[in-house]
């Protein structure tokens, strides 16, 4: 803490060569208390005949089989748990699809470091004690909302609870009680900014609203630009999952050039994700985590199925924790159409290079013979919609071509009137697959 603000100057901005000196340490600990403490990983080590000290640098840690969600989906809801339940004090859930949900587990110490990662975060992205906060994550299983609070309640800062839905209210909310910051996905910001638009009320002239910390969802650099013009606000990445205590794994900071994974609490590497080899820094591939300080569910070289690369430059700003860059989709969010890899990022991409188009989509994809469909649903903004000059057949066949460039594929595009895609005050769903068991 420097002058009552919330930046550990010492850890943030450790040499290299003394952040890896943390890393072993931890590193070893962890590897013997998982060892000792979790049925799972004793099982997963014996199997292979490691042993915790065969962990000796960190170029060891390859050594270790990767941890994944069906690890955790099997051994749901404690098996994987390494703390006494005595010593268990909060428990939260992700939002799976199907089976068994993942449960983030935590001890008293983990919800102390929990604090400590989100406290930092919100403070990288500029928060400060007079800020007030405007949680719109949801409160609950979900740990969007309760990250951000033990976060901004370390910092000092005012924090309005909103959780999610009931957006006019969070609108009146904002504009009454000088909302500073807004926290959400960025998907609900952008609704946020709708309902704004539709209730007359004017973001940059009758809200104090500076800064959004945003994510939960891949949202690409021009959703950020519509979201920033829109709001007159300047917006943060904020990168985590429930695996790893939620949100505060990684922050954008002012610089704007990546976000800071806190490594003194994680070890970060990109693999290839068909071989499962480490990538050298600079390198696109699949993020994968270690865990330095949980104690609850503790979890080694987990995949995340999300895509990212690594830079370890020092930052502008003074901090030397690696930067991971923006998520730009998941492995197992790759859609394949007509044999051909297409991420929804890229889609987004496409559709936000039109003015005329809000920053919203459907992908149906559907397979009635034995070609698949491709079908996207894009929206007209209110003034698209009301220009009577407006050359719908001509907006159409631009939007289709510039996804062709894009994945070399030919989409059908449906433009549908303002509002007519689903909104959500939490993760949006972008695709709807209709192909399953047509395969
Ligand atoms: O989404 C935790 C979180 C809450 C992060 C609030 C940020 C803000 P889960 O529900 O477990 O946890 O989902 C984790 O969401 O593996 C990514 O695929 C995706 N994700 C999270 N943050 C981002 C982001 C929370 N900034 C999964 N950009 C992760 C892209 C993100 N994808």
């Amino acid at each position: 803490m420097v002058d009552g603000k919330y930046w550990d100057e010492e850890i943030e901005t450790l040499s290299c060569e003394e952040i890896r000196k943390i890393q072993l340490q931890k590193l070893r600990e962890q590897v013997e208390y998982c060892y000792n403490n979790s049925v799972f990983y004793r099982k997963k080590f014996d199997s292979i005949g490691l042993k915790p000290d065969d962990i000796q640098t960190l170029e060891d840690l390859k050594k270790i089989p990767f941890t994944v969600k069906a690890d955790l989906k099997e051994n749901y809801p404690y098996g994987m748990v390494a703390a006494s339940s005595g010593e268990i004090v909060e428990i939260h859930a992700s939002s799976g699809t199907t089976g068994n949900p993942i449960v983030g587990v935590y001890t008293k110490h983990d919800i102390a470091v929990w604090q400590e990662l989100m406290a930092r975060s919100i403070y990288a992205a500029g928060g400060r004690p007079q800020d007030v906060i405007h949680v719109a994550y949801s409160y609950g299983l979900f740990t969007g909302g309760f990250g951000f609070h033990y976060g901004a309640q370390k910092v000092g800062a005012r924090i309005v609870p909103a959780s999610g839905g009931m957006t006019q209210r969070q609108v009146k909310l904002m504009k009454d009680l000088d909302v500073t910051i807004l926290a959400c996905t960025p998907s609900f910001a952008v609704h946020i900014a709708e309902v704004m638009q539709q209730e007359g009320v004017n973001p940059k002239h009758d809200l104090k609203l500076k800064r959004g910390i945003f994510g939960a969802e891949p949202w690409s650099q021009q959703m950020r630009q519509r979201i920033e013009n829109v709001l007159g606000i300047e917006t943060f990445d904020i990168y985590g999952l429930t695996e790893l205590f939620g949100p505060g794994v990684s922050i954008e900071c002012t610089e704007h050039n990546g976000l800071h994974v806190w490594e003194d609490h994680f070890i970060v590497e990109v693999i290839d994700s068909n071989t499962g080899e480490p990538l050298p820094d600079g390198q696109e591939g699949e993020l994968v985590f270690t865990a330095l300080s949980k104690t609850g569910l503790p979890i080694l070289r987990y995949r995340t199925f999300d895509i990212s690369k690594i830079i370890r430059e020092k930052c502008a700003c003074g901090r030397t924790h690696a930067r991971m860059l923006r998520v730009t989709g998941r492995t197992d969010d790759m859609l394949i159409v007509r044999g051909v890899n297409v991420f929804p990022s890229q889609i987004e991409y496409a559709i936000l290079q039109f003015p005329e188009l809000a920053p919203q989509y459907l992908i149906v994809l559907d397979r009635p013979g034995a070609l698949d469909t491709f079908h996207i649903k894009v929206e007209l903004t209110e003034q698209a919609q009301a220009d009577a000059n407006l050359d719908l057949k001509q907006l159409k066949q631009h939007i289709q071509h510039k996804i062709y460039i894009i994945t070399g594929l030919s989409a059908e595009i449906e433009l549908v009137k303002p509002n007519e895609i689903p909104r959500s005050d939490g993760k949006t769903k972008r695709v709807l697959d209709l192909r399953k068991g047509k395969m």
